[in-house]
């Protein structure tokens, strides 16, 4: 059977695919909300949409091999029309922490380089303030006990992630450090604190990325825009 909270991810990904057009380059995002968006794209493609995409993670891109969506590069094209993918918190501003799944930095990334940004996700991930769910922030393995103590500085406690006992380590070799704010309540400068910092590579606080989120309640899907 299936859940409720699967089936707001359903409605609000089947939403979303009516925002591709024929011939766009798409940025694919990552996280169970996207796999929904995926397998949705796929049919579409079955029935003669033309699109390419450039996948935000390992994962990701096994979807698009699983749902015969065709994949691009940064090296065949450097911007894409849109960008789509989910969140771990929004908040009333559009700001953004993301990560959950590890794929940070690739996400950003990729939405930096789309003309629209689209975030899908369920009503549970709406947030007055940024902070609930630890910030994932991604860290290069050299060093990263001084990298953590300077994050820590910040006002944060913080756990190096893990994954069924072992390191978890990202596609791109590093580490992840989820680090445990009180509300964050100037989104904007933590964003700049963390990247002033030797050792981070990128953060989850997606600042002024998005103009457009599609949030899914079991009646309907709204729009949130600035
Ligand atoms: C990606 O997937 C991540 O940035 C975020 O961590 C996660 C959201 O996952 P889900 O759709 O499974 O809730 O978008």
């Amino acid at each position: 059977m299936v859940s409720n909270a699967e089936q707001l991810k359903q409605i609000v990904a089947k939403e979303a695919v009516n925002y591709v057009k024929d011939g766009m380059k798409l940025g694919l995002g990552s996280g169970s909300t996207m796999y929904f968006f995926m397998k949705e794209l796929g049919e579409r493609v079955q029935d003669g949409l033309n699109v390419v995409g450039i996948p935000t993670s390992n994962k990701t891109a096994e979807w698009a091999k699983e749902f015969n969506v065709p994949l691009t590069d940064f090296s065949e094209t450097q911007e894409l029309d849109l960008a789509i993918d989910g969140a771990d918190e929004v908040d009333l501003n559009l700001q953004l922490i993301k990560g959950g799944g590890g794929a940070l930095l690739r996400e950003k990334v990729v939405a930096a380089s789309a003309k629209e940004f689209l975030v899908i996700v369920d009503e549970s991930k709406i947030v007055d303030h940024l902070g609930t769910f630890p910030l994932p922030v991604e860290v290069v393995p050299f060093g990263w006990e001084v990298t953590a103590k300077e994050i820590t500085a910040l006002g944060c406690e913080l756990e190096r992630r893990t994954d069924n006992g072992q390191v978890y380590v990202t596609d791109n070799g590093n580490y992840i450090l989820d680090c445990k704010f009180d509300k964050i309540l100037d989104p904007e400068k933590l964003n700049k604190d963390l990247q002033s910092l030797v050792g981070v590579v990128e953060n989850g606080l997606f600042i002024n990325m998005t103009s457009k989120v599609l949030i899914s309640d079991l009646e309907q899907v709204k729009v949130m825009e600035k």
